[in-house]
């Protein structure tokens, strides 16, 4: 099937004036004069212009040509020529032209509602805006896959169906396991953690589920999580893990996704600036940042968007803020501060330009006495932990990891106002259709 077919991108970049070709793709405009149609096709690789003139094809083909309206499947033969007004500088001067499904009339058209865009999800995710930012995704993902196979890592699937929430009872999605109570995971970490005892270095990739009901321009309720967990690595050296992983997938971002970022507003320029170290800064420096700021800001909680923001807005590369106070971290598996047990030994690296939260990070409490005492404080049932208080009996060994929230990556690098367009198919409280 695919010998003999050329990609839009095959002709605008040029070389093949002249020469005969065959593309396939969708109708993305057409109009006609009645003696010639414009029609221009779209592919996975970008739009090429195909004309098509009475007499130049049978005229039953011609005839088809200008009943394909768009989105219609179609499959054109011609010739190549330079024509400046044509998208990309070339187009073809068809010798034929097949239908492979004339569309029905498409129901998406300018100015629809953003509602009725998410109503349309499956045929709006044809749109170049969001084409261009499942290119970059992809990008990044196979970026981010590359620098853990090159730095010894190993990728693990963890499960998704599990007994014990990792982030709290509050956010958990729990449904009926063949007659018991089951979890969709909030995090692959605590499965990570046992893994790290043979492999040392491990990382996965999977969904995971926050029962958020804040509707904000950040959370969805299902979002893709890159995780990593490494033995022997305490708080300082997770961060220097994050600071080359993050700048690892921002040059490749800016190398092998150029044109699709460039379309969506960024300048790769900007990703190739992300280089380590990235500052770091305490959460007691932060709270200072905040009040220089004018901001009225309570010692002891977390930061949410509005101090995430202010923390960022006026930055270009990602920073650090580590070591917050218990109050403000409530996971139960965070190593106490050695020198200063009312905070923890974590970081959460912030975005630039106001993005904020990208990754949340710490070392792990080795102390099965501290996590005993932590689970119970927040009414854990201590049975569906007797698995992870193991791993502090048989060979225990300092370390930490992270997760990584690929939308938010996302957001950040292809600017995108809200998190729903980093995914094809957004889940938040009021949608999971279609
Ligand atoms: O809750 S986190 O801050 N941390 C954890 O889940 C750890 N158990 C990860 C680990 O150490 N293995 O979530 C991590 C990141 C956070 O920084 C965000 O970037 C992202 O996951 N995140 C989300 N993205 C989209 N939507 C929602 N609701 C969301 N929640 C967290």
């Amino acid at each position: 099937m695919e010998e003999g077919y050329l990609h839009a991108e095959d002709i605008i970049q040029g070389g093949r004036d002249g020469e005969e070709v065959s593309v396939r793709g969708w109708v993305y405009r057409t109009r006609s004069s009645g003696s010639i149609v414009f029609m221009l096709i779209r592919d996975a690789t970008g739009i090429i212009q195909a004309t098509i003139k009475k007499g130049a094809v049978p005229d039953e083909d011609f005839a088809l040509a200008e009943k394909a309206g768009i989105e219609s499947a179609v499959e054109v033969r011609g010739v190549v020529a330079e024509d400046r007004r044509a998208p990309g500088g070339w187009e073809i001067k068809a010798t034929g032209f097949k239908p492979i499904h004339i569309g029905e009339v498409f129901p998406i058209s300018r100015d629809k509602s953003e509602e009725f865009l998410l109503d349309m999800r499956h045929l709006w995710v044809r749109s170049t805006r969001l084409t261009n930012v499942m290119k970059v995704k992809a990008v990044l993902l196979a970026a981010a896959r590359e620098w853990f196979a090159d730095n010894g890592w190993w990728e693990t699937t963890p499960p998704i169906i599990s007994a014990s929430a990792g982030e709290g009872g509050s956010t958990v999605f729990s449904f009926k396991y063949f007659g018991r109570e089951a979890f969709l995971s909030q995090t692959a970490q605590l499965h990570l953690e046992a893994l790290i005892f043979s492999l040392e270095k491990v990382y996965s990739l999977t969904p995971s589920f926050r029962a958020e009901k804040s509707r904000t321009p950040r959370h969805l309720t299902e979002f893709w999580h890159l995780e990593g967990e490494a033995a022997w690595v305490d708080n300082e050296e997770n961060m220097r893990i994050h600071e080359e992983l993050v700048s690892h997938m921002c040059r490749r971002a800016a190398e092998r996704a150029s044109g699709p970022l460039k379309a969506l507003g960024r300048d790769p320029g900007d990703l190739l600036e992300i280089e380590p170290p990235f500052e770091r800064i305490t959460y007691d420096e932060a709270v200072e940042r905040l009040h220089d700021k004018g901001l009225d800001f309570v010692w002891g909680d977390d930061f949410g968007a509005v101090e995430e923001r202010a923390l960022t807005e006026d930055l270009r590369v990602p920073v650090f803020v580590k070591n917050y106070p218990k109050s403000a971290k409530t996971a139960f598996y965070m190593k106490e501060d050695p020198s200063d047990p009312a905070k923890v030994l974590c970081s959460d690296l912030l975005a630039p330009e106001g993005y904020g939260e990208i990754i949340g990070a710490s070392e792990r409490e080795v102390d099965n006495s501290i996590l005993i005492r932590r689970l119970e404080e927040q009414g854990a049932n201590l049975d569906n932990y007797r698995w992870y208080l193991d791993l502090r009996r048989y060979g225990s060994v300092p370390h930490s990891g992270f997760g990584m929230g690929v939308e938010r990556v996302v957001r950040w690098i292809c600017k995108l106002e809200h998190i729903r367009d980093a995914v094809p198919f957004p889940r938040t409280p009021s949608r999971f259709v279609p």
